[in-house]
């Protein structure tokens, strides 16, 4: 029955720590969907390495990165968890697909440009390959949706593009997937500047709430928080930091845009951040005591069935694609 669902896939990258954007962007709704659909989420550690890592803590992130896909309600009996390295068809089909790309629509890559930092004659060619071997990841499962925070929907606009490409010229291989962009949080901006999203790789830490953050962190981050000017608590073009915090309280409290604005009429920034922090803190616990419900052995076993079951697929994919081109 299982194999009737259509299928989702989504990632993200062992670095940093994840952050609530990160959260109400994509994980939420990786859990919500992972009913509906056969669901494989991945740990993209080699994604991770198209900027340099610590080899020894990279080991150690990925690891962590899988706990907390699974504290945040991932159920490894329902969806496949899996490290991207443990499906070395990522990688070959990253080779096949590199040659379908062209190097004009990489080059328009905003994420490249961002995290290349303007620099082409030292960015690395892995940060510039990097959205060929997202291409790879889903379409390696004949993926129907990919549920994305908004920064990630160019990189899937390529991967359709590809696919598409791929078709015509070698015949129907790949199934052409959706994204599935929140339409509220899928962009949580900086704490400190609401012009820039929420980042894992913002070297100011305060400018991010992070899912292990304690109450104190919490608290300090949000009094700390940007404002505009202005005095009320709702939602106006013109302040976008408070838009951003009302957002945030809005996903995390369950209450409707319209109740959350009701909720705040006649209070102060003071005690609207008061009750964020609240709230934030309220949520963070009980997913921070999940965060080791697993031991070493268990989370090693989950792993490993996860890649067995993702390979099984893969390598379909990659088979049909090395007949249809001639490789095999
Ligand atoms: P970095 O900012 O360092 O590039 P990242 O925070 O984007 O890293 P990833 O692991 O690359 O982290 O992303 C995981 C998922 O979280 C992606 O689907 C991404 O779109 C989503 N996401 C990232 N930042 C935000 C944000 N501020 N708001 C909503 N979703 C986000
Ligand atoms: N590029 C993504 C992480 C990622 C991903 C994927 C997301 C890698 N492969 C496949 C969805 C589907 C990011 O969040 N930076």
């Amino acid at each position: 029955m299982t194999s009737q669902k259509e299928r989702i896939f989504s990632g993200a990258q062992p670095t940093g720590q994840l952050h609530i954007g990160n959260y109400l962007g994509a994980l939420k709704n990786w859990v919500a969907l992972q009913d509906e659909y056969e669901a494989f989420y991945c740990i993209v550690n080699l994604h991770a390495i198209t900027l340099p890592q610590d080899p020894k803590t990279l080991r150690e992130k990925t690891l962590d990165l899988a706990r907390i896909y699974l504290a945040a309600g991932v159920d490894p009996e329902k969806s496949t968890i899996f490290i991207q390295s443990d499906v070395p068809e990522h990688a070959e089909l990253t080779w096949v697909l590199s040659c379908v790309s062209r190097m004009g629509e990489l080059e328009r890559m905003t994420q490249f440009k961002d995290k290349g930092k303007g620099n082409r004659e030292r960015a690395g060619v892995g940060l510039f390959t990097y959205p060929v071997l997202m291409a790879a990841d889903i379409l390696l499962y004949q993926t129907e949706l990919v549920p994305i925070g908004k920064d990630q929907k160019q990189h899937l606009e390529l991967t359709r593009d590809l696919a598409e490409r791929f078709n015509r010229d070698f015949g129907e291989t790949f199934k052409v997937p959706e994204p599935f962009i929140p339409p509220v949080g899928a962009s949580i901006k900086s704490l400190q500047d609401p012009e820039k999203k929420m980042s894992k790789s913002d070297e100011n830490v305060n400018g991010s709430i992070f899912l292990l953050d304690g109450a104190d962190t919490v608290t300090k981050k949000i009094k700390r928080a940007v404002t505009d000017s202005g005095t009320t608590i709702e939602f106006d073009d013109s302040r976008p930091a408070i838009g951003n915090l009302l957002t945030m309280y809005h996903l995390l409290t369950g209450k409707t845009i319209d109740e959350s604005v009701e909720h705040f009429r006649g209070k102060g920034y003071g005690a609207f951040k008061t009750e964020l922090a609240e709230v934030t803190i309220e949520f963070l616990k009980p997913f921070q005591e999940r965060v080791n419900q697993y031991d070493d052995a268990t989370l090693s076993g989950i792993l490993s069935t996860g890649a067995k079951k993702a390979r099984s697929i893969a390598a379909q994919t990659l088979g049909d694609v090395y007949k249809k081109t001639g490789i095999r």
